[in-house]
């Protein structure tokens, strides 16, 4: 198993755990752990064993965003292109996540700030501690929203509370991301693992071909009419109607015992 310094990295049983290490800082991200991270999806993308994975922070913070410290003070007369680290960064982390062919959980264990906030969003299923907080915390050092923050808010929120939540910069507990329709929903901070991993395992049980189909229907819905979609629907369901697991579905329901998909 490859060690890590900024993340710890575990597999088993299908499910493969991420969770980001920098507990002093809450987690932020540095230009190291992207490293990592990559390095991490990637051997998750590469092995047909891992079905689901989780996504968490170790520490009282899941992520505070980019870590504000490895730049040092910026000097107006040279501000930095930040744009150079969204691209290699930021964007293509959030893209393997959204692209990943696996549902990937994501167990908010404590605040999420910034770049933080909306790695979270984008993971398929988002649930947190009670304890936890959703921080827009861009605007209050002069920032925009990035890492899919402006897609991500008003689809889920609606537009009037996406205003808010990114002009105001203010924390948004977890219990109102739940009720706002921000996340999955909201439990004790003692069951948020456990929660997580049972979401996560059952999942890695699951006809996984088609998890990955659900995924790429559901994003594509935001941009599509409502024909398009249908027809994007006809597709994929012609795709999830040659995989193994389908066939044993029926043959599960028709026998009036638990399906066991294989997730091919
Ligand atoms: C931190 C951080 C942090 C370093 C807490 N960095 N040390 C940005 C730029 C470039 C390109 C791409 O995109 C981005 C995207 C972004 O993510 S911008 C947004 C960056 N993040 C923030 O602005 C959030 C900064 N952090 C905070 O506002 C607070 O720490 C929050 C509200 C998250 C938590 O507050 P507290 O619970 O009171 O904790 P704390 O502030 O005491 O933090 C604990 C320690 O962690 C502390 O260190 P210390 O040595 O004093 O114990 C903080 O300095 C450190 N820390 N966030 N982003």
């Amino acid at each position: 198993m490859e060690t890590y310094t900024t993340l710890l990295f575990e597999s088993a049983d299908g499910v493969a755990t991420i969770t980001l290490h920098r507990p002093e800082r809450l987690n932020a991200f540095t230009v190291h752990m992207h490293e990592e991270l990559r390095h991490a999806f990637a051997a998750i993308e590469a092995d047909r064993s891992v079905r689901a994975v989780v996504l968490t922070g170790s520490g009282r913070g899941f992520c505070a965003g980019q870590d504000l410290g490895e730049r040092g003070a910026i000097d107006p007369a040279h501000p930095p292109d930040l744009g150079v680290g969204l691209d290699k960064n930021f964007n293509p982390l959030v893209r393997t996540i959204r692209k990943l062919d696996r549902p990937v959980v994501c167990a908010v264990n404590g605040v999420a700030a910034g770049a933080g906030a909306n790695v979270a969003l984008a993971c398929d299923i988002v649930i947190a501690a009670r304890s936890a907080s959703f921080i827009q915390a861009f605007a209050r050092i002069g920032l925009v929203p990035d890492c899919g923050g402006t897609w991500f808010l008003p689809r889920t929120v609606g537009s009037a509370r996406a205003a808010a939540l990114a002009l105001l910069a203010e924390p948004l507990t977890a219990e109102r991301a739940e009720a706002w329709g921000l996340i999955y929903k909201c439990v004790d901070d003692e069951a948020l693992m456990g929660e997580a991993r049972s979401l996560a395992s059952h999942l890695a049980t699951r006809p996984t071909r088609t998890l990955a189909l659900i995924k790429l229907a559901l994003q594509a819905s935001s941009g599509n009419s409502l024909d398009g979609q249908l027809d994007l629907e006809r597709d994929l369901q012609r795709v999830a109607g040659k995989t193994y697991d389908f066939s044993e579905g029926v043959r599960a329901f028709l026998e009036k015992r638990e399906a066991r998909f294989e997730g091919r």
